[in-house]
C-alpha cells in the first residue's frame, strides 16, 4: 500500500439537544476527520478528542497539532513508507510507539489508513476485527437533567425508540435520586447503568453503594482516570460491577487494572485507547480474564460510529454499548444515518468502514481543511 497524503478536516456539528456530564455541557461537536489517500482507495478516521481537554488530557486541537508535526511525519519518512508499503494499518501503532499519549490521534490515523487498505481489499471492518454478529444491541447515554421529571421524559422517549439499555450520566447531587426514580418509573426490567466520569472520591464509598439497591448493570468511571487503587477498593465496598472507562488506556492499563481488581468491567473506546487494533487486544484480554466488555461512545459522526458498531459485533462484546443511532446526537450526520432498528444497529458490511461522508453535507460543516502531501 503506498499513501499519497493526508487530509486533516475540522467539522463543526450542532447537537439536537445539549449534552451535561459531570465536567461540562456540549451543545456541539467540533470534530478532526482525516482523510488518507493510497494509490488505490481513500479511508476515512475519525478523531474523538473534545474541544477541551476535561474528558482526557487530549483536546483536538493538540491533536490536530501533533498530527501534523509528529504523527504523519514519522509515517511520511522513508521508515514510516516502508514499513505501511510492507504491513499497512498494522505498522502504524508501531510507528508512533516513541510518542508519548496522543492516543486520539494514533487511533484517528490508524483507522483512516485501515479503512483505505480494507476498501482496497474490498473486506469489511467488521470481517477484519472479527464480527460474529450481523446487528449489536444499542444502549443510550443520558446526559445530566435540571429536573428528575425532565429526565424522566427523556429516558421514556428512548425507551419507546426501542434503545435496549439507558445510562445516566451521575454526579454529586444527581446520583440516587435520578436513578431511583427511573427504577420507580420503568421498573426493574430497564437495563440500567451509570457514569460519573470521574466525579467521586473514595470518601464517596458509602454513598455510592446505596445504589446497590438499584440493581444496576454497573457504575462507570466512579473516581478520577488515575485512581486504579481506589477503584479496586471501592470495588470491595459495593456490590454494583465497577467499569472503568478513563483509566483505561491500552491492553496494558487494563491488564493491571485487572489484576488489581478495580474493574469487573471495561468500557473500550477505540479513540481513548490509541485504536481498534488496540481494542481488539483489550476485547481478547478481558474475554481471557472473564471480563465483559461493551463499546463506548464519544458522540461520534457517522464515521466513527459505523466502525463503533463493526467492534461491539466481536463476541466478547456482552453488554449493550453506547452505539446509538445517528438520530440521538445529529439532525443530519455526515453519512448515511446509522439506524435503529428493533432495538440494534446494523453491522455494515460494505468494504472498510462500508459508510461514506456525503460530499455536500460534509462540506457544508467543514469549517477547516488542510491537505498534507506525503
Ligand atoms: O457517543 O453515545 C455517545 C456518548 C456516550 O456518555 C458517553 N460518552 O464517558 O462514556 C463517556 C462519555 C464521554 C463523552 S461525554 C461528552
Ligand atoms: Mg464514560
Amino acid at each position: 500500500m503506498k499513501l499519497r497524503g493526508i487530509e486533516l478536516r475540522r467539522v463543526s456539528m450542532p447537537l439536537v439537544s445539549p449534552f451535561r456530564t459531570s465536567f461540562g455541557t456540549q451543545t456541539e461537536r467540533d470534530i478532526l476527520l482525516l482523510k488518507a489517500v493510497t494509490d488505490d482507495a481513500e479511508g476515512w478516521g475519525e478523531c474523538v478528542a473534545l474541544a477541551d481537554p476535561l474528558y482526557s488530557s487530549e483536546y483536538v486541537e493538540s491533536q490536530a497539532d501533533v498530527l501534523r508535526r509528529f504523527l504523519i511525519p514519522k509515517l511520511a519518512s522513508p521508515e514510516g513508507q516502508a514499513a505501511i508499503a510492507r504491513s499497512g494499518a498494522a505498522a502504524v501503532a508501531g510507528l508512533l510507539h516513541p510518542f508519548k499519549g496522543q492516543r486520539m490521534a494514533k487511533a484517528a490515523v490508524e483507522m483512516a489508513i485501515l479503512d483505505a487498505e480494507l476498501r482496497a481489499l474490498g473486506r469489511s471492518f467488521g470481517r477484519e476485527l472479527g464480527a460474529v454478529d450481523d446487528r449489536v444491541p444499542s444502549g443510550v447515554s443520558v446526559g445530566i437533567h435540571d429536573s428528575v421529571p425532565q429526565l424522566l421524559t427523556v429516558v421514556e422517549g428512548y425507551l419507546d425508540a426501542g434503545y435496549v439499555r439507558i445510562k445516566l450520566k451521575i454526579e454529586p447531587g444527581w446520583d440516587l435520586a435520578p436513578v431511583a426514580a427511573v427504577r420507580e418509573r420503568f421498573g426493574g426490567d430497564v437495563l440500567l447503568q451509570v457514569d460519573a466520569n470521574t466525579a467521586y472520591t473514595l470518601r464517596d464509598a458509602r454513598h455510592l453503594a446505596k445504589l446497590d439497591e438499584f440493581e444496576l448493570l454497573l457504575i462507570e468511571q466512579p473516581l478520577e482516570e488515575e485512581d486504579v487503587l481506589g477503584h479496586a477498593a471501592l470495588a470491595r465496598q459495593m456490590a454494583t460491577p465497577i467499569c472503568l472507562d478513563e483509566s483505561i488506556v491500552s491492553a496494558q492499563t487494563a491488564a493491571a487494572a485487572i489484576a488489581l481488581g478495580a474493574c469487573q468491567i471495561i468500557n473500550i473506546k477505540p479513540g481513548r485507547v490509541g485504536g481498534y487494533l488496540e481494542a481488539r487486544k483489550i476485547h481478547d484480554l478481558a474475554a481471557a480474564n472473564g471480563l465483559a466488555v461493551w463499546c463506548g461512545g464519544m458522540l461520534e459522526t457517522g464515521i466513527g460510529r459505523a466502525a463503533n458498531v463493526a467492534l461491539a459485533a466481536l463476541p466478547g462484546f456482552t453488554l449493550p454499548g453506547d452505539v446509538s443511532a445517528s438520530d440521538r446526537f445529529y439532525h443530519t450526520d455526515i453519512t448515511e444515518p446509522i439506524v435503529l432498528e428493533d432495538g440494534h444497529i446494523a453491522v455494515p458490511t460494505g468494504p472498510g468502514l462500508g459508510v461514506t461522508p456525503i460530499p455536500e453535507v460534509l462540506d457544508a460543516v467543514t469549517t477547516s481543511t488542510e491537505w498534507i502531501v506525503f
